[in-house]
């Protein structure tokens, strides 16, 4: 087995197909060669359900993503994507140092929840030094602290039919012709409840700066950046992705990206 390793690369090499070669950058610039009803789009969702199952088939649920040590981390975080929120909810929470902010969790839980910052911070945490990569081609190494979401998600008491947790954020994206949406991206429970799968609060040993996500930004840290949800203001457990956004699963994946971002 272990001379069988795959990566989401390998794999499409492995199908004949040269799409690695194609620029899948896209943090800030959209490509419009990915737009909804081009062929290569399609193209590529399917591709991506194809490594999806492959990854989930052929690499461990629990495999952790490497973990670095302190003299590793040369820089801080790059701020991407959005780093000054203008929602005027977001601001007010903001000049009143988050105090008043409660993450809410909601979907299909027994109980559930409405959490401050203080009563996430009392909960277990966790601190891990991780790598971030982000789609333009750039990583940081960086150290998270955070509560595990499947802590959260235990309290919550997730039911039996759930199987996505979407992240709900206060930042705005541009959008078409539509002017702008709220951020939004979504996990599978099984990446949601991976040990290194965090709600951080913390970064490089201080409070979440806001250009990096305050009060609460996710931490997946076996897929790319895009996926790690910053600004949160609700955690939403579902059944079905259809309903959010145009169905995509978030933000860059509505405009072509991979719902699936493994690393
Ligand atoms: N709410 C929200 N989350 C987001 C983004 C964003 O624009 N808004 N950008 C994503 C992208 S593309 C990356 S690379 C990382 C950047 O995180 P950082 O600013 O801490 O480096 O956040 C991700 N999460
Ligand atoms: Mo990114």
């Amino acid at each position: 087995m272990s001379s069988f390793v795959i990566n989401r690369r390998g794999l499409l090499t492995a199908a004949g197909v040269a799409v690695s070669t194609l620029p899948l950058s896209g943090c800030d610039a959209f490509d419009g060669l990915l737009g909804y009803g081009q062929p290569l789009r399609d193209f590529l969702a399917s591709a991506n359900g194809l490594t999806y199952r492959a990854q989930r088939l052929l690499i461990p649920a629990d495999r952790l993503a490497p973990e670095f040590s302190e003299s590793e981390i040369r820089q801080g975080q790059r701020p991407n994507g959005s780093t000054d929120p203008t929602d005027p909810t977001y601001l007010a929470l903001k000049d009143q140092a988050f105090a008043g902010y409660r993450l809410s969790v909601s979907g299909l839980v027994q109980r559930p929840l409405q959490l401050s910052l203080q009563e996430l911070q009392n909960m277990p945490a966790r601190t891990q030094i991780t790598r971030h990569d982000c789609v333009e081609g750039w990583s940081c190494i960086a150290k998270w602290t955070g509560v595990p979401l499947s802590r959260v998600l235990d309290e919550a008491a997730v039911k039996a039919s759930a199987r996505y947790v979407v992240f709900h954020c206060f930042d705005s994206m541009p959008l078409g012709l539509s002017g702008s949406v709220a951020y939004y991206e979504s996990i599978d429970l099984i990446d949601a409840r991976h040990p290194q799968t965090i709600l951080a609060y913390g970064l490089n040993g201080a409070p979440l700066p806001v250009a990096n996500g305050a009060p609460l930004r996710a931490r997946i840290e076996r897929q790319l950046g895009y996926k790690m949800a910053k600004y949160i203001r609700a955690i939403e457990v579902v059944s079905d992705l259809a309903p959010f956004g145009r169905g995509g699963g978030g933000y860059w994946e509505d405009l072509g990206y991979d719902w699936y971002a493994g690393i």
